[in-house]
């Protein structure tokens, strides 16, 4: 049987949390190298491991992948989440970039000076509404299917589905507005390996607190 992922990064979700989503949901297993210290990664630096000295790195199928979005097409991919056609791998391109800025600007907002952190939270969730949840909204209205691209089940509905997680981390009536997106999170929640992926206990990370912003800014020297 073929080995384990193996995932290396700090302990909690950054940019890594997506490639832990896409696993699981997908049903594969996957260990976890957790970076504790700097010289951990000093360690990865000097075996040469880091492409271009930066995690997420992932070990899998005899090969030391680098860069979120390499990994994370590569695992769609490999598990049949990747649409039937380049039209429809196109799609989903488009909508996991659109995800993956929006999760971003709310990824970074625990790094934020204190002073700045209120008015920055209001304006990602304000946009997270009007350039993102909107268009999506529409786009499941205009095809009227249960899923994103292709009425099969996809990247693009996983890494929605975490992105709206994390919106409403920050405010929980953030999909007042979007009935057919409500419909779209209880739909995706309720896949067997996602479910199981949502409830305590599972590799899932919690948000981001102080000791993670302190351990992360500690081993990148930032
Ligand atoms: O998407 C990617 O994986 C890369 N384009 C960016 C990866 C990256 O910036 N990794 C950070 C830690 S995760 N947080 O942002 C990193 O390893 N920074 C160290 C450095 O020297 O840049």
């Amino acid at each position: 049987m073929a080995e384990k992922p193996r995932l290396h990064y700090f302990n909690g979700r950054g940019r890594m949390e997506s490639i832990r989503w896409l696993l699981a949901a997908a049903g594969v297993e996957f260990e976890e190298v957790i970076l504790e210290t700097r010289e951990q990664y000093l360690k990865l630096l000097e075996d040469g491991f880091l492409l271009f000295q930066q995690v997420p790195l992932v070990e899998i199928d005899g090969m030391k992948l680098t860069q979120t979005r390499a990994i994370l097409s590569y695992l769609a991919a490999k598990y049949n989440l990747y649409g039937k056609d380049l039209k429809e791998t196109a799609l989903i391109n488009m909508y996991t970039d659109g995800t993956m800025d929006l999760m971003f600007s709310i990824a970074i907002l625990p790094f934020k000076p204190a002073e700045q952190k209120e008015k920055e939270t209001e304006l990602t969730l304000e946009r997270a509404k009007s350039r993102y949840f909107s268009v999506f909204e529409q786009i499941l209205k205009n095809h009227g299917q249960d899923f994103l691209v292709g009425n099969k089940f996809s990247w693009a509905d996983i890494q929605l589905l975490e992105a709206i997680l994390m919106a409403e981390e920050l405010n929980a009536t953030v999909l007042a507005k979007f009935p057919l997106l409500q419909a779209f999170k209880t739909r995706i929640s309720n896949i067997p390996t996602i479910k199981k992926f949502l409830q305590p206990g599972s590799q899932r990370k919690p948000p981001p607190d102080d000791h993670y912003v302190a351990t992360v800014k500690t081993i990148l020297q930032m």
